[in-house]
């Protein structure tokens, strides 16, 4: 079976990224619809030796489509979405809109691929910190549980969109000129500098962002109870995003157990080289679909502690990839008339 696939956003950073791994994951779809906001329409994006037009979303414009995935934001999800499920979609949402809906499975393939097949028509991604931490640190707490997460984050440019990673390097250029760079996408500078992350401050003093990578790793791991404390920052690299992670466990786990599961975990590679120094950084997990994982160590300050690093790229695995991935293992059952799928007739709502 193939499908009718429309992309919500597909001029933006993960959008465009959505069309490049439909096309070398030979997803089967028999329709590709290219949607974003008026300012867009007319342009045209290659696809398996076509060239396609991209449409600004209208009403009616997802009567033809089985499976939307949408990375638009969030108040255009909330506005289109509810209307593409309607009309007979699937709908797989980048966005945060949906990710604590009760109703909505928040899924990470690696971790709660079952949980996709318990949807009513609206499947949610999760934030790319959440992502990327998720598929690191799930395959240690299914062999000794985790009691506590303790997350530095450092993010790039991308997970703002094309155009703060655009931003990010007429900035720098226009430093290095001595010209005037003061930002319109972002809050603040990003070339040669840091910051908090931009987004807004919520409970607490935390920002939403980290209050996301909290509520979404207790969602997804099916732990409500579970501690997490979070600070995110934004760092002037265009794409991919890094984490320090302490973990405390209930049991002590030596360096050498996690080293072993880590070395054959779904979507991980284990990259360390003690000798030269050389652990994941962003410009090798730059393209790369799996999470980057190293500097595992016992923490000194806890007998249950760990420590580990990871950088992944942010537009695949944290977005494009893991919302493809979701798609085809709802195409893989849907060979299986028992299952939920991708067919609009076996959504309940
Ligand atoms: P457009 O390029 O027409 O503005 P990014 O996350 O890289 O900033 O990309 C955001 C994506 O969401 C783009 O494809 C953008 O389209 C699309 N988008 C933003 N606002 C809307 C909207 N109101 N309706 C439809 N698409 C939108
Ligand atoms: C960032 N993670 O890097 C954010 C962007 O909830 O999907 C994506 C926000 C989200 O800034």
């Amino acid at each position: 079976k193939s499908y009718r696939v429309a992309i919500l956003g597909a001029t933006g950073a993960v959008g465009t990224e959505l069309i490049e791994l439909l096309e070398h994951r030979n997803f089967p779809l028999s329709q590709l619809k290219l949607l974003a906001s008026p300012r867009s329409a007319g342009q045209t994006i290659p696809f398996r030796g076509e060239s396609l037009t991209v449409e600004a979303v209208a009403d009616g414009c997802f009567k033809d489509v089985d499976l939307v995935l949408a990375s638009a934001g969030g108040s255009t999800s909330k506005q289109w979405l509810p209307q593409a499920v309607e009309a007979g979609a699937v709908a797989i949402d980048n966005s945060s809109a949906y990710r604590m809906d009760p109703q909505v499975p928040l899924v990470v393939p690696e971790v709660n691929p079952e949980a996709a097949f318990d949807h009513q028509g609206i499947i949610a991604n999760p934030n790319c910190t959440t992502i990327l931490m998720a598929v690191a640190i799930y395959p240690l707490h299914q062999v000794q549980r985790i009691r506590r997460i303790v997350v530095s984050t450092y993010q790039s440019a991308s997970g703002a969109g094309a155009r703060a990673m655009e931003e990010l390097k007429t900035q720098a250029q226009a430093i290095l000129n001595g010209e005037d760079a003061t930002p319109s996408v972002l809050p603040y500078p990003l070339a040669f500098n840091l910051f908090p992350h931009n987004s807004p401050i919520s409970e607490g003093g935390y920002c939403q962002e980290e209050m996301k990578m909290v509520n979404e790793t207790r969602k997804i791991f099916n732990e409500p109870e579970l501690a997490i404390t979070a600070t995110c920052v934004r760092v002037p690299v265009l794409r991919a995003h890094s984490e320090a992670i302490n973990l405390e466990f209930e049991q002590p786990f030596s360096r050498a157990r996690a080293c072993e599961i880590l070395s054959t975990a779904p979507g991980v590679v284990l990259q360390e080289n003690w000798q030269s120094n050389y652990f994941p950084m962003p410009m090798d997990a730059d393209g790369r679909d799996e999470v980057l994982v190293g500097r595992i160590r016992q923490d000194i300050s806890h007998p249950c502690g760990l420590e580990l690093w990871l950088s992944g790229d942010q537009i695949r695995k944290g977005a494009a990839l893991n919302a493809v991935q979701i798609a085809e293992l709802l195409s893989r059952e849907s060979g299986d008339a028992s299952s939920p799928s991708l067919s609009s007739s076996s959504v309940q709502r």
